[in-house]
């Protein structure tokens, strides 16, 4: 029926085939995603189609296909133009629709009276402006500069546009930021010092991989696109092993899952690294002509590292360890994927860059379908125009301060000279997805003033007093990116914005607008302005050669997505490493610089305390991102609660059955959800998914001290936290 309905109408915008739009993959399957039925079946015939992006933290940044209908969203399914994204969205995508039409959007600028009181009342966003630009100003003066004025942006969102959040703070003047992330610091500084900055192949490379090793990442979860290339790969012969102390879903897809103690990795990678040593399975030409200090790195190996110290430390087999060093030395090319969620430890870099260097000593970096993968930027070379304003004459300060994102809580209340008075939140909750959640809050105790713009009410926005209703990306114009595929994604404006909701770029004006009306020059910041005059503004000429694209306007016709040129696809091809020597370094002296052993050497892993035993992870969700997601009713219908995964033998001990109420409990707080019991799980573990926030009051970080990690500052600026060295104990509730 609904075939028949839309052969029969006209598309005014785009071209594209019946089937794409069925949401038929070449296969011809599946026809049901994304779609409202109701809404589908009674239209006045006019049916539009865009291309939107989705933009969110996330590595896969699908390249999305709307059909509106009279205005509304009817249907949505991924670009099949778009290699990567092939048509397909994941399960949270295709909730988009339900993400726009959900009744629990924040629809108007609303005051909270009493911060968590939940007495809301809704206000203009004229009201709502001059609450804010009035605090401002009255910050300014008091302090003599903005920087009492504390901006926490981060993952939300990742519209290149976006970033006029951070562009209108700084056309007020100088302020405090929440600087560094939390997704990979450590491994971002270990990829840095070795080869100047992380830089991934393109994940369509998988294909021509020989072996591949998913070391401490769940694709199946958390790029569920890249799991079409494994798989394929593996069904033309390429072996696939999974490192992960959980058996993942990812794990079930392997033909070798190694079951590592988690946060010994690096002692699993030095061990390998011997016996390919050892082995004379080493690519001496590579190792000679692309880098330094590998004298340095085999004469510890030799003196330090043995088999059997590894086998022990990791719990894998010294048999294991070998077989799977020979048969990763030589597979030419093998692939290696370092997820994010394997460096949330206190030696995350320091096993990174074990892991770096066993694909350097093996020659497979710079090598199509292989390399040392985990993120990428070569694609974000954009103008950035949203961030170019600067500070007014006169605003006082002379540079942003910082403090670190991950240890926000903390560093907001130590900031001194002037102390934080205003936050400004946006693409966070800070609440709910920062370790020690009790500091945040603390630090939010201490503000005059606390303003939230985003799109559903999370904790975070119930403990301010101002929100600002945000527009999904089918309200709102943009472009987009990934750090990890090669892709640029078009993301047009679908639909009319519902309620009163704007983008950020459009708070960003109408806040400068306000700014300049009660002090004429107090904000630099545009205070009108297309947002498609404000993308092209984006595209320079290098952004414009790589993708082949002339505009933005040209990207849209062209299908909406364009690939980046060959040119940048296989990291390191050229093997001009961007390290001070320009090679690959094993020795460091960047590292050292920054308080690190010069060679990527062991690093002991954080001990259990005694009172608290069990680790308790707390890896990424599959239908959910953080905040997102997971709260949509159709995802809910799935999964309503959290819950905590327990071995059987650590339940029977602890008397604990399925379903049972656990209580889970350190020095840092306690919650107490339902067990469930699974042998997914390593028996000295326990794991709750994060990002919940729906019909509980606690968050996964209501345990999770704020540890640092080993590495972080020389590429962002900040170390991130150790998520998976969190210590609990449990007992049934
Ligand atoms: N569905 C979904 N997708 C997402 C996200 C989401 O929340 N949900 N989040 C997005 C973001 S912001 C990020 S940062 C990425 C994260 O992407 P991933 O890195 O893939 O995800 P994580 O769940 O953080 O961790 C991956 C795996 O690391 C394992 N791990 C933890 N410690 C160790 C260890 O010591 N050794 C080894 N070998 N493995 C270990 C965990 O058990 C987990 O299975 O995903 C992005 N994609
Ligand atoms: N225990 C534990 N905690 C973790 C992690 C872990 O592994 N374990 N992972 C960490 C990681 S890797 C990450 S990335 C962080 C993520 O933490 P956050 O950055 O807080 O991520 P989200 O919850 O995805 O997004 C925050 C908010 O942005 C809003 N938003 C979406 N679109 C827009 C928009 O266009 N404008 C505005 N203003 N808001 C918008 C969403 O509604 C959501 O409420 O969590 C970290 N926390
Ligand atoms: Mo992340």
């Amino acid at each position: 029926m609904l075939k028949e309905s839309i052969s029969r109408r006209t598309f005014i915008k785009g071209s594209v085939s019946l089937s794409a739009l069925l949401g038929l993959g070449a296969a011809g399957t599946k026809a049901t995603k994304g779609l409202i039925p109701k809404a589908a079946a009674k239209t006045n015939g006019k049916v539009e189609q865009f291309y939107n992006a989705c933009p969110r933290n996330c590595y896969d940044t699908c390249s999305i296909l709307t059909t509106v209908e009279d205005g509304r969203i009817t249907f949505i399914t991924g670009n099949e133009k778009n290699t990567y994204t092939k048509g397909r969205l994941c399960v949270k995508g295709n909730t988009y629709p339900r993400v726009v039409y959900s009744p629990d959007r924040i629809k108007y600028p609303m005051r909270q009276k009493g911060r968590g009181s939940g007495n809301w009342e809704r206000i203009s966003w004229d009201e709502a402006y001059t609450i804010i630009a009035k605090k401002i100003l009255e910050i300014k003066k008091e302090y003599g500069s903005t920087l009492p004025i504390c901006l926490n942006k981060y993952s939300g969102n990742f519209n290149i546009l976006n970033y006029a959040t951070e562009g209108m703070l700084s056309s007020i003047g100088y302020t405090t930021r929440a600087q560094g992330t939390p997704c990979d610091p450590a491994g971002s500084d270990a990829q840095g010092f070795d080869m100047g900055v992380a830089y991934n192949n393109d994940p369509e490379q998988f294909l021509d991989a020989d072996y591949i090793i998913l070391w401490g990442a769940n694709p199946s979860w958390t790029s569920a696109h890249s799991m079409y290339f494994i798989e394929q790969a593996k069904e033309k012969g390429t072996k696939l092993v999974v490192i992960d102390p959980l058996i993942t879903q990812t794990a079930s897809k392997a033909d070798e899952y190694i079951q590592v103690k988690a946060s010994t990795d690096g002692a699993l990678a030095l061990g390998m690294i011997r016996y390919i040593i050892d082995n004379q399975l080493y690519d001496k030409v590579w190792v000679s002509q692309n880098s330094i200090g590998f004298k340095e790195f085999s004469s510890y190996v030799k003196k330090n590292i043995t088999l059997e110290w590894a086998a022990e430390k990791t719990g894998v087999p010294k048999p294991v360890i070998e077989r799977i060093a020979r048969e990763y030395a030589t597979a030419k090319p093998a692939n290696i994927w370092i997820g994010f969620g394997m460096q949330r430890h206190v030696n995350g870099g320091a096993m990174v860059r074990a892991i770096d260097a066993l694909a350097a000593i093996t020659g497979n970096i710079g090598k199509k379908g292989g390399g040392v993968n985990y993120i990428g930027g070569e694609t974000w070379g954009f103008n950035y125009h949203t961030m170019s304003f600067g500070a007014p004459e006169g605003s006082g300060g002379e540079k942003d301060r910082f403090v670190n994102m991950n240890n926000f809580g903390a560093q907001v209340l130590a900031a001194n000279e002037p102390p934080i008075k205003m936050m400004w939140i946006a693409c966070r909750n800070p609440l709910a997805q920062d370790p020690e959640p009790a500091v945040v809050k603390k630090a939010f105790d201490q503000m005059d003033l606390v303003v939230t713009a985003d799109l559903y009410m999370n904790q975070t926005v119930e403990y301010s007093d101002i929100v600002l209703p945000v527009t999904t990306p089918f309200e709102s114009a943009g472009i987009n990116v990934s750090y990890w595929h090669y892709w640029m994604n078009v993301n047009e404006q679908a639909i009319k914005p519902l309620y009163e909701t704007k983008s950020d770029l459009e708070i960003a004006m109408g806040l400068s607008k306000k700014l300049n009306q009660l002090e004429l020059g107090s904000c630099t910041f545009p205070v009108s302005g297309d947002p498609l005059e404000w993308v092209e503004k984006e595209l320079n000429d290098d952004i414009k050669e790589l993708f082949g694209v002339k505009s933005w306007d040209d990207l849209r016709k062209n299908g909406g997505t364009a690939k980046a040129n060959e040119s940048i696809t296989v990291a390191w091809q050229d093997l001009k490493f961007r390290t001070p020597s320009g090679k690959y370094e094993f020795y460091s002296k960047k590292a050292v610089e920054y308080g690190h052993h010069p060679l990527p050497v062991f690093t002991e892993e954080y001990k259990a305390p005694k009172e608290y035993p069990i680790r308790c992870m707390s890896p990424h969700w599959k239908f959910g991102i953080h905040s997102q997601f997971q709260h949509q009713d159709w995802l809910m219908a799935i999964q309503d609660h959290p819950f905590l995964e327990i071995h059987p033998d650590l339940a029977k001990k602890k008397s604990i059955k399925d379903g049972n109420m656990v209580k889970i409990i350190n020095e840092t707080g306690y919650m107490t959800l339902p067990a469930k019991i699974t042998k997914m799980v390593p028996a000295d573990t326990v794991v709750m998914y994060e990002g919940w926030w729906k019909g509980v009051n606690y968050t996964e970080n209501f345990t999770v001290k704020a540890l640092q990690e080993d590495m972080g500052e020389y590429q962002k600026g900040q170390r991130g936290i150790a998520f998976h060295d969190n210590f609990v104990n449990i007992e049934k509730a």
